[in-house]
């Protein structure tokens, strides 16, 4: 029996635009997703919008009983900017009460609520200044977690600032996956350093309210990088990949500094960001209570070829590695590597002054999961207790080895909506059923996880 403390947190995780609903109602007013899917409507799976989402707005109440039926002591979601501060300085009382209600709710019922701040949802109306490239855009986060503290933080014990910052960034001015879908290196560190800073501020923020009992954390999307070979070209790789990767938000939040080779790095190709003065202070005053990370496949890289100085893509550094006859989820893609989660714990515990962390997404997407759906109506997903599963116990093995983790978020609770992609790949513990009002149905896994928190544990 591997068992876990006693005050382990066992939860999911989600955000406000990818379970709300009620997009552009309410009081609330367009974010780049709600713009982006009026443009182009095109780029999203079956045409599935971000109105289309599993109707949290409202059902709400349904959901938490469905979390405390299955024993859940915790639970993630996101505080919408655009719904809470709709032009980003008035508050939409309509969206306040609806936030107010939702976590006291989660609270009475026994479930911790860990808020999140921004989930890849930035208002239009900020995108239209230029979003994360613009200065202005730290304090309209600052102005903007502030309210949130101060309207909420009787409630609300836990708050995260960023979910996942690597993903606005890479997806937003590298990759073309999110809006503005803009391929520009340069600008995509200044959008780094805007988030980093708008972080940093949001800190301070909260230390300012001397909520003493109240924490502070970030999100991150983590997995050391493995090299391909032992070569030095590839651990080189290796090493500016943990850099643009990890180090670039780890260390700031844990340690309160900017790694001095990413610096040099960055220097060295012509990609320093505008800063202020005032920024290494801040930064070095303002880290974190906690971390939360994300998880879900590995980090594979190699050496980089026919490199371009001064660099014009994080390509020109290193170059993804496709380990032959890896395994991989079929459906999302993704390489299965559940060790990676041994590697993160010992990494937090050696070079992170074993701060509190938690594993605050893992899971397994499925596309058509229907497929799996027995004679009753219920998903069959064992493919998905097995990677929750193998997952725990690297994760338990961490922990013996002494890794500070307090607690495991997967993604996610009810299924939902996924930015380009829709409702192709499904995650959670419930079904949803788009084309019938979202009514939710419990999956094999759903059971499987009450039996764990029951147990505080599993055999294996
Ligand atoms: C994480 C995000 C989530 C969620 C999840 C699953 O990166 O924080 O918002 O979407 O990944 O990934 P996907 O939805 O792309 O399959």
């Amino acid at each position: 029996m591997r068992e876990f403390s006693k005050a382990f947190l066992w939860g999911a995780a989600a955000s406000a635009p990818q379970t709300e609903g009620h997009s552009l109602r309410n009081g609330k007013s367009a974010s780049t997703w709600d713009e982006w899917f009026k443009l182009a409507p095109e780029k999203f799976n079956e045409q599935q919008g971000p109105e289309d989402t599993s109707n949290v707005y409202e059902e709400y109440h349904e959901d938490i009983q469905r979390m405390k039926e299955l024993g859940m002591n915790s639970y993630r979601t996101s505080i919408a900017w655009t719904r809470l501060l709709p032009d980003g300085h008035t508050i939409n009382q309509e969206g306040a009460a609806f936030y107010k209600s939702y976590f006291s709710e989660l609270k009475a019922n026994g479930i911790e609520p860990i808020i999140n701040l921004f989930h890849f949802d930035m208002p239009w109306w900020l995108m239209d200044k230029g979003g994360w490239e613009v200065r202005e855009s730290v304090e309209a986060f600052a102005f903007y977690a502030k309210t949130a503290f101060d309207l909420f933080g009787d409630t609300v014990t836990y708050w995260t600032t960023f979910n996942e910052p690597l993903v606005h960034i890479e997806c937003g001015y590298l990759y073309g996956y999110h809006y503005p879908a803009i391929v520009d290196f340069k600008k995509a560190i200044q959008v780094g350093y805007h988030t980093l800073m708008a972080h940093v501020r949001a800190v301070e923020e909260f230390r300012r309210l001397q909520n003493d009992s109240g924490q502070i954390g970030i999100i991150l999307n983590i997995s050391p990088a493995y090299p391909k070979s032992q070569s030095a070209e590839d651990l080189k790789a290796k090493e500016l990949a943990d850099l643009f990767n990890t180090s670039s938000f780890l260390d700031p939040a844990v340690h309160g500094t900017i790694p001095k080779k990413l610096i040099a790095v960055l220097k060295e190709n012509g990609l320093i960001p505008v800063t202020e003065e005032q920024d290494k202070a801040l930064i070095k005053a303002n880290t974190v209570d906690f971390i939360g990370l994300n998880y879900y496949q590995p980090r594979r890289v190699q050496a980089p070829t026919d490199t371009h100085f001064p660099a014009e893509t994080p390509e020109d550094f290193y170059l993804p590695y496709d380990l032959p006859g890896k395994r991989i989820n079929p459906y999302r893609g993704w390489e299965i590597y559940p060790e990676a989660l041994y590697d993160v714990a010992v990494m937090m515990k050696e070079h992170y002054n074993n701060i509190p962390w938690y594993v605050s997404e893992n899971g397994m997407g499925v596309a058509e999961e229907e497929g799996f759906m027995d004679e009753h109506g219920m998903i069959q997903d064992d493919y998905r207790i097995d990677f929750m599963k193998e997952h725990l116990r690297e994760l338990h093995k961490g922990i013996q080895a002494g890794s500070n983790c307090f607690g495991y978020h997967t993604w996610t609770f009810v299924d939902c909506w996924s930015w380009l992609n829709g409702y192709r790949n499904r995650y959670g513990f419930y079904r949803v059923a788009i084309e019938d009002d979202f009514k939710r149905s419990l999956k094999k896994s759903g059971l499987w996880y009450k039996e764990l928190i029951e147990k505080n544990g599993f055999s294996d």
